[in-house]
């Protein structure tokens, strides 16, 4: 499957949902003779917005934007569509090439999905012909080292570990060692899940970034915060503690499939400074997709239907 149908796939039960929201609203106002931009369209598309997580600030942009964007005839679908690529689609910042290894610091509350996207990224990476090594600084959970193992197995990735309960920011300037000494191109280092309102767990992530510094220069190139999608909103709250204290310089968001809540991958691109990277469709190592503003709108909103409006 293409990534464009992957990502499709992925986003099938919130495109449903806002697909078939939209397509009432549309049909209900034109069968009044409603315009797309009369007080009623505009509240029933605010709360459909609201429903689907886009946040209450987007939602503003993007009503506002309809509103000032409407012509008598426009399909608000259309509208809606436009709206959001123009949040969604954020010039990328291409961080300084680093001498290798560069270090990519994996981060965020437990269960996000750190962990497999650790192992999803070194396969994309693998693929694309770098030599990843993955580095477990998940030293807190007993099981935390075996899974990752496994997903370096199917990643055919080597993995740098520690004893359990040891320094986890010590695993991390072992890793980038071995991982200059050993040719590789990237280190992905796991780490625990923490709380985002843990203040000691929160510094630990400060000392690995330091630490990291120490053992390559322009360490972290990049910290990916990784978000659960199922989580909604809450997920900004967290985001905002760990851009403050953690050095993000992107999102990773995990579990779209199987959520009516793909609507906060708006919210995130329009409340967050910093951009999302990648986005997590299912468990499998194929599964992680780069993201794309144009190919996440057409998922949600069907490619090629232009809301002729039919439905
Ligand atoms: N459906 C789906 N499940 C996912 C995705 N990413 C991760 N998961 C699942 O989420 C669960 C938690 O994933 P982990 O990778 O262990 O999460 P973690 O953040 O490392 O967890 P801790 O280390 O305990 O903080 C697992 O069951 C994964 O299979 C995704 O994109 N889609
Ligand atoms: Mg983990």
């Amino acid at each position: 499957m293409s990534l464009a149908g992957r990502l499709r796939a992925g986003l099938r039960r919130t495109a449903e949902h806002l697909t078939a929201r939209l397509a009432a609203i549309t049909g209900a106002e034109r069968r009044a003779g409603a315009a797309p931009d009369s007080r009623s369209t505009l509240a029933a598309l605010e709360e459909l917005l609201i429903e689907a997580d886009v946040g209450v600030a987007a939602t503003e942009r993007i009503v506002a934007g309809v509103r000032e964007a409407a012509e008598p005839g426009a399909d608000p679908r259309e509208l809606v569509r436009r709206e959001m690529l123009d949040i969604l689609d954020r010039p990328s910042i291409d961080a300084a090439p680093a001498a290798a290894p560069r270090v990519v610091l994996v981060v965020g509350v437990n269960g996000t999905g750190k962990t497999t996207t650790v192992g999803k990224l070194a396969h994309r990476w693998r693929l694309d012909g770098e030599k990843p090594l993955i580095c477990a600084a998940d030293t807190f959970r007993a099981a935390a080292v075996p899974q990752l193992d496994a997903w370096a197995g199917r990643a055919q990735v080597d993995v740098i570990k520690a004893g359990a309960r040891a320094d986890p920011a010590a695993v991390v300037f072992d890793s980038v060692q071995a991982g200059r000494a050993r040719g590789c191109s990237v280190v992905i280092v796991d780490t625990a899940g923490r709380l985002h309102t843990r203040a000691d767990l929160m510094a630990e992530l400060g000392k690995i970034r330091r630490v990291a510094g120490r053992a390559a220069e322009g360490a972290p190139h990049e910290v990916l915060l990784v978000l659960d999608a199922t989580v909604g909103q809450n997920g900004l709250v967290q985001a905002r503690q760990f851009l403050d204290t953690a050095g993000v310089t992107g999102v990773v968001l995990t579990k779209l499939d199987g959520t009516a809540k793909g609507g906060v991958a708006v919210a995130i691109a329009g409340e967050l400074e910093v951009p999302i990277r990648f986005v997590g469709v299912g468990e499998g190592l194929e599964d992680l997709l780069p993201f794309s503003a144009v190919d996440y709108v057409e998922a949600l909103f069907g490619a090629g239907d232009r809301g002729d409006g039919r439905s």
